[in-house]
């Protein structure tokens, strides 16, 4: 056989067994291609190894020479692939070098909302003085977002450009009967599926009224605490509330407001102005000042807004006021017996004004970098 037959053969089977080495992914597929190439009966390089003695006897040396180195190089292949595959098999923590001096990764904890923590710290405050806290529904019917509220369905407070209103679907060319029944039976849905549950039993106006909306002021847990509750009430409610405002600085579509209401036998305006100042100052400084500006609300009488004073001139806060006798009297209680007051804050505005934040827009943003700070 001519020396340069051999050597092609030889190289063939060399780039063969490399190949068949490098692509076994595990050790049946290593072991398969050891037997096929290095076996010591049938493997192919023995085969190769048979035809040595078939080289013309001057070449010979030569062609024993670069067989072995051949045989060597295969065998180094074999063995790479051994180690690659046990060093995978290995767990990686023995695998890796752990030098304890490497300062761990930092975890950045999570932290409350600084609405959240501010409606924390106005109950923990508001507990302090004697109320305690209730909720209601984000989504109201009529009665108690406006009627309860002595606020008539005719009233601009009503318009639905300044509310939210619940698209509760079309009910064209149904017979007026079937139309009703259906109403009622979509109320009871919506109502009990809400959470808490509306207590549609409890809400007279929901047969001639029955739209819902995102609830535009925490007004309407006044009227739900007191058709649950018989005086002494003494109460404080935190939530969101919804009015399609522009947003500026000073407002949001979706804002909290802070609602507390007193009904007892006896209670003045300057029960109210004492509440509020004691309020003011546990929540900002000894060094605020309240005053009351008259106003309107349908539902108080006489009714203020509630202004807060720093070095940097006043700031309106809120609404407040006596409770009208006419809601006293929607949800059951005397006038002639009771009286009481309430308030409602917009909590944004008392958690910009704690915080020193220009515009309250920055606390929706969601931007982490800026939540961070609080
Ligand atoms: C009310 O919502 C009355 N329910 C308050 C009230 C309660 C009066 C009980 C009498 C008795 P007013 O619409 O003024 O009132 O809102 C109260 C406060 O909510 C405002 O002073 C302001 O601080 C805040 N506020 C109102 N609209 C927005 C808004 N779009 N974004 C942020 N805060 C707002």
């Amino acid at each position: 056989m001519a020396l340069s037959n051999f050597l092609t053969e030889l190289d063939a089977l060399l780039d063969e067994a490399t190949d068949a080495f490098a692509a076994a992914c595990d050790a049946a597929a290593l072991e398969a291609a050891r037997v096929q190439f290095v076996g010591a009966k049938s493997g192919r390089l023995k085969a190769v190894q048979k035809g040595l003695g078939k080289v013309d006897k001057a070449d010979r040396p030569a062609a024993g020479k670069r067989f072995n180195e051949v045989k060597q190089a295969i065998e180094s292949a074999h063995q790479a692939v051994v180690e690659r595959l046990a060093s995978a098999s290995r767990p990686a923590a023995t695998a890796r070098c752990v030098d304890p001096t490497v300062p761990g990764d930092c975890c950045r904890l999570g932290r409350l909302h600084p609405i959240t923590q501010t409606i924390e710290e106005l109950k923990e405050i508001m507990g302090r003085l004697g109320f305690s806290v209730v909720d209601g529904p984000e989504v109201e019917d009529q009665w108690h977002n406006f009627e309860a509220l002595n606020i008539p369905p005719d009233h601009p407070a009503c318009n639905p450009l300044e509310n939210f209103y619940l698209d509760q679907g079309s009910a064209g060319g149904e017979r007026q009967g079937d139309k009703e029944t259906r109403r009622q039976g979509e109320i009871a849905a919506t109502a009990s599926s809400l959470s808490p549950p509306l207590p549609v039993s409890l809400s007279p106006c929901l047969p001639v009224s029955p739209s819902f909306l995102l609830r535009s002021q925490t007004s309407t847990v006044q009227i739900r605490a007191m058709e649950r509750m018989r005086p002494p009430v003494r109460i404080i409610s935190c939530g969101r509330v919804y009015r399609p405002d522009t947003a500026d600085a000073t407002h949001y579509p979706m804002f909290h407001q802070i609602e507390g209401l007193l009904v007892d036998r006896g209670v003045t305006m300057a029960d109210l102005k004492s509440t509020l100042r004691l309020f003011a100052r546990s929540a900002f400084a000894d060094d605020v000042h309240i005053r009351f500006r008259p106003s309107f609300f349908p539902f108080t009488e006489p009714s203020v807004e509630v202004d807060m004073s720093w070095a940097d001139g006043w700031i309106e806060m809120g609404g407040a006021g006596m409770v009208d006798p006419n809601v006293l009297r929607a949800v059951g209680y005397d006038p002639e017996e009771f009286t009481g007051f309430a308030f409602g804050l917009g909590i944004e505005r008392i958690c910009a004004r704690r915080h020193g934040i220009a515009d309250i827009r920055e606390l929706f943003k969601n931007d982490v970098r800026f939540l961070h700070q609080f």
